[in-house]
């Protein structure tokens, strides 16, 4: 039995396993957890992060607008199921104006650190990169520099320093949608100056992993456990119809996380469902936050659906890492 490491969360959403099913990830049955329309002229709420905060949850979620303005709204909740959306986007302040001046804002991650909610999120300055922030409360943000040049995406801290320093995964690309990429791993002492950059992971090109094969990218933060960094992902695919976007896990070296111990040749979560399969943008799902229970090894995923809702399923430390030990990609 693996071990997360970490509080316990008796309270988080939980449903048990159904009888008979045998993959080691499962929806919650009322998904989508949030639909599009649920903040006024919203037309999609998707691609989320949520963390426990005093006696619930809070969350930052990425609201595109009728519009079609992307930025990211705080959220709170008493269960982690039923969610108010503040109506206003994030206003951070304290950077240079040159930093906080809004370009577009999306796909934001949460991460308790150092005891304040860490925020990281793709923020347009002359192309995407990523943002970082912090607040206490969920209604007042504090924001730094951005931790890299442009072009990154998908910023993701590590909940506590290794070996001294800060650690976020991050994948870096280029101008253009994002037609490859890999995961690295970056290093910070005060998290401004990011550096010591390691490389973590690449696609895997076609067989025996063709899910992975186009670009990577990390999902909620990396949870501890006794075996090492426990990583969600989501992987890519070109097909003839457009990319599709699956689920995947590594466990890292607790020390050293650019050294990957185990990593999935099969998918754990693909789109199947029909607000998966359809949406905006089709046939995605994309983690964005896990909540975890020490005390149980239970793990709930929220998860982008489709560009356009957001959904929420459950699996154990123990379910992932017997899965992706039983299908290794060598
Ligand atoms: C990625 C990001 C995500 C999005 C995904 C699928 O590059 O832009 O926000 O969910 O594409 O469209």
């Amino acid at each position: 039995m693996a071990k997360i490491i970490g509080s316990s969360l008796p309270g988080m959403p939980w449903q048990d396993k159904p009888a008979g099913y045998d993959m080691p990830v499962w929806r919650y049955t009322e998904n989508p957890v949030i639909s599009r329309h649920q903040m006024p002229n919203a037309n999609s709420i998707f691609n989320s992060a949520v963390v426990p905060f005093r006696d619930g949850f809070a969350g930052i979620f990425r609201c595109d607008s009728r519009g079609l303005s992307m930025d990211i709204y705080p959220g709170f909740s008493k269960d982690g199921l039923h969610w108010d959306i503040s109506t206003q986007p994030v206003q951070f302040q304290d950077a240079d104006p040159e930093i906080l001046r809004r370009e577009y804002r999306y796909d934001a991650r949460v991460c308790l650190l150092d005891g304040k909610y860490y925020i990281t999120w793709c923020n347009g300055y002359h192309g995407p990169t990523i943002g970082v922030a912090w607040t206490e409360d969920f209604q007042t943000f504090h924001q730094l520099e951005n931790a890299f040049l442009p072009y990154n995406r998908n910023g993701v801290l590590f909940p506590r320093k290794i070996d001294g320093l800060y650690g976020m995964l991050s994948r870096p690309s280029d101008t253009g949608h994002t037609p490859f990429g890999d995961i690295f791993f970056s290093q910070s002492p005060d998290l401004t100056f990011w550096g010591k950059h390691r490389h973590v992971m690449s696609t895997c090109k076609e067989d025996p992993s063709a899910w992975q094969s186009t670009k990577i990218g990390p999902g909620p933060s990396p949870i501890e456990t006794d075996e090492g960094w426990l990583l969600l992902y989501h992987g890519v695919l070109t097909t003839c119809n457009g990319f599709v976007y699956r689920m995947g896990a590594a466990l890292l070296d607790l020390e050293q996380p650019w050294k990957v111990k185990y990593r999935s040749r099969f998918y754990l979560l693909a789109p199947e469902e029909l607000y998966e399969c359809v949406g905006d943008v089709p046939n995605v799902v994309f983690p964005c936050a896990a909540l975890t229970d020490a005390d149980t090894g239970r793990i709930a995923i929220y998860y982008g659906c489709a560009d356009t809702v957001t959904g929420l399923c459950f699996t154990t430390v123990d379910e992932v890492l017997n899965y992706i030990k039983a299908n290794p990609l060598e």
